[in-house]
């Protein structure tokens, strides 16, 4: 058994998820975290909301609350969206939370010690009409380097590239709109990542065989341009105090003590479940441990360099990212996502419309892993029509249905295995193979692509054996091949679990099992054709998935927004 230890990007606090966000981190490392608790290895899967930083301040301001009460408000909200969701985390946080803290401070201290901070003054954008700093993403203006015209004072969407605000061309005030801006003179503290240039681009290059391509390269380039200090304080009030004598009045900069709030929430979970594992089993000195991360691609540079670099500057032994897995981005209709613009379906409606299995497997299977993808209610209800209802819920209710009233509501006896049979548990356990490994390589695409492949194996081998016409001549040969499908139908559930553990669950239920303690180790199909012996009682229940009308598709057109 080993130990894998999962984290998704903490997001952001303000706001509320839409599906692009679901996709690009927090659906695909909850596939992953139960793909590996069922493999039978030891797993934690840690997540949480994103506090620090100016949005939160901004959007409490908004909202005439206080700035705590605020993050609370909607951390409660992102927790309920991704409960809906069925997301499986073993603890999900806040990175405002004492642990945090402690951790935050604790790394700090040991870089200063280790000569890796320095102190300089710097020159900040001042709002003389918002009354205020503006740091990072509160100012927008033109990329000095692609030319964007809307990229943020921290990075820029279209090229990727990290900025510093002061050098976005034609700056203005993202709270206000303002233009009437000064830059002026502070003093802060900066991360001297230029010394841990040559650590990190060793511990990269060690990286290569296992990152996926988008991670490696990301890192690869950024390591290329070589690497600048990084300022990691800012004039706040929200935030960690910094811990250093003549900086009391800022605040740790909010990408400093997020990625570290990975290892705060670790603790705040093992504090509040003391029969758990210590926080330092997964963390410091950690043996056995496989750290697996996601994230959409904008976030692999803060991963794959400057949050190592923060580690590995400690001089401690931290665990560190073994593999990284970043996600592009999924579009609405052909455009953004946008919550101002009301466009684009927003997790916690999504779950009202439809069951969250439904989106969890149109999500998956069309996730943006190599290149983006684009979410459309059309597509949407044509994935969910032909794969789920037509494939899946129709060869589960037709079995069923069919075996109740020819036979009895039971998996029938008689008849052996023939040609038939051998051939398809021989082509099947070659796709649970496919399957299993594409899912030990991250790769969710191909991986759900195998198991489509698998559900249309069953409807095939239903269609070429007619155990309905045979039932009328070999009742003995009819029972064998239900038996066969009932069969089948178990190991669909056991299989497509992951994906879709409410779906999964409801199977199991029809024939009177549960999935609690299912495993997918080791997974012999020749084995798993038999488990279920004659006589074994099944429900035939309600159909699994509704068909998606082109009515219901408009409705939900108008509903949340379309280009068309
Ligand atoms: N909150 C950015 C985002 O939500 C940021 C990720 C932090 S991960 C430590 O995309
Ligand atoms: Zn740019």
């Amino acid at each position: 058994m080993s130990k894998i230890l999962i984290t998704s990007a903490l997001p952001y606090v303000n706001g509320v998820p839409h599906l692009g966000h679901m996709v690009g981190c927090l659906l695909p490392s909850d596939v992953y975290a139960r793909y590996m608790r069922m493999m039978g290895n030891e797993v934690l899967y840690i997540c949480g909301t994103d506090e620090h930083g100016t949005p939160s301040e901004v959007g409490a301001a908004k909202e005439g609350m206080e700035i705590g009460e605020y993050c609370t408000k909607y951390h409660n909200r992102h927790k309920e969206a991704y409960k809906a969701f069925n997301l499986s985390f073993d603890f999900f946080g806040r990175t405002s939370s004492p642990q945090n803290q402690e951790i935050t401070y604790h790394i700090f201290e040991q870089l200063d010690k280790n000569g890796y901070i320095e102190e300089k003054s710097i020159k900040q954008i001042y709002s003389i009409d918002d009354g205020r700093f503006l740091p990072d993403r509160y100012v927008t203006g033109t990329c000095p380097h692609c030319g964007y015209d809307k990229a943020r004072g921290d990075q820029c969407e279209n090229c990727t590239k990290v900025l510093d605000p002061t050098e976005l061309i034609n700056p203005r005030s993202t709270i206000s709109g303002s233009t009437n801006l000064e830059v002026r003179e502070t003093k802060h503290l900066f991360l001297k990542l230029p010394l841990l240039e040559e650590k990190l681009a060793q511990w990269v290059k060690s990286k290569e065989p296992f990152w996926p391509d988008i991670a490696y390269s990301i890192a690869q380039k950024w390591l290329k341009e070589g690497l600048q200090e990084r300022c990691i304080t800012r004039d706040l009030k929200w935030g960690f105090p910094v811990n250093k004598p003549g900086f009391e009045d800022k605040v740790f900069y909010v990408w400093f003590d997020a990625p570290i709030g990975y290892i705060g929430i670790t603790k705040q979970w093992a504090d509040e479940n003391p029969q758990s594992r210590n926080w330092k089993d997964w963390w410091l000195d950690a043996k056995d441990v496989r750290y697996v991360e996601f994230m959409g691609k904008d976030n692999v540079p803060f991963h794959s360099i400057s949050f190592p670099a923060t580690l590995l500057g400690t001089k401690e032994n931290w665990t560190l990212v073994d593999y990284l897995k970043g996600m592009s981005y999924l579009t609405y209709e052909g455009g953004k996502f946008s919550k101002s613009e009301k466009r684009g379906i927003f997790a916690e409606d999504a779950v009202k419309e439809y069951p969250a299995d439904y989106w969890r497997y149109w999500l998956m299977s069309n996730a943006p892993e190599s290149s983006d993808s684009s979410f459309s209610f059309e597509l949407f209800a044509a994935v969910i029509n032909k794969d789920l209802n037509g494939v899946l819920g129709n060869f589960v209710s037709r079995v069923l249905k069919m075996t109740a009233s020819k036979i009895a509501s039971e998996v029938p006896s008689g008849g052996t295995p023939d040609k038939a049979e051998i051939e398809l548990v021989n082509t099947l356990q070659e796709k649970v193979d496919n399957y299993l490994k594409y899912m030990n390589e991250l790769e969710f695409r191909k991986a759900l692509n195998e198991l489509r492949a698998i559900w249309v194996d069953g409807n095939n081998y239903i269609s070429t054996t007619e155990p309905w016409s045979v039932i009328k001549t070999d009742v003995n040969r009819a029972s064998c091949i239900l038996r066969t499908c009932i069969n089948l139908i178990r190991i669909y559930a056991l299989l497509s679990a992951p994906i879709m553990p409410e779906t999964s669950e409801k199977i199991m239920q029809k024939l009177g099992l549960t999935l609690s303690g299912a495993s997918l180790k080791d997974f012999n199909v020749h084995k798993e054709i038999e488990a279920l012996k004659p006589g074994h009682a099944f429900e035939v229940g309600e159909m699994l998935f509704e068909r998606i009308t082109p009515e219901k598709v408009e409705e939900l057109k108008t509903k949340y927004g379309s280009n068309k």
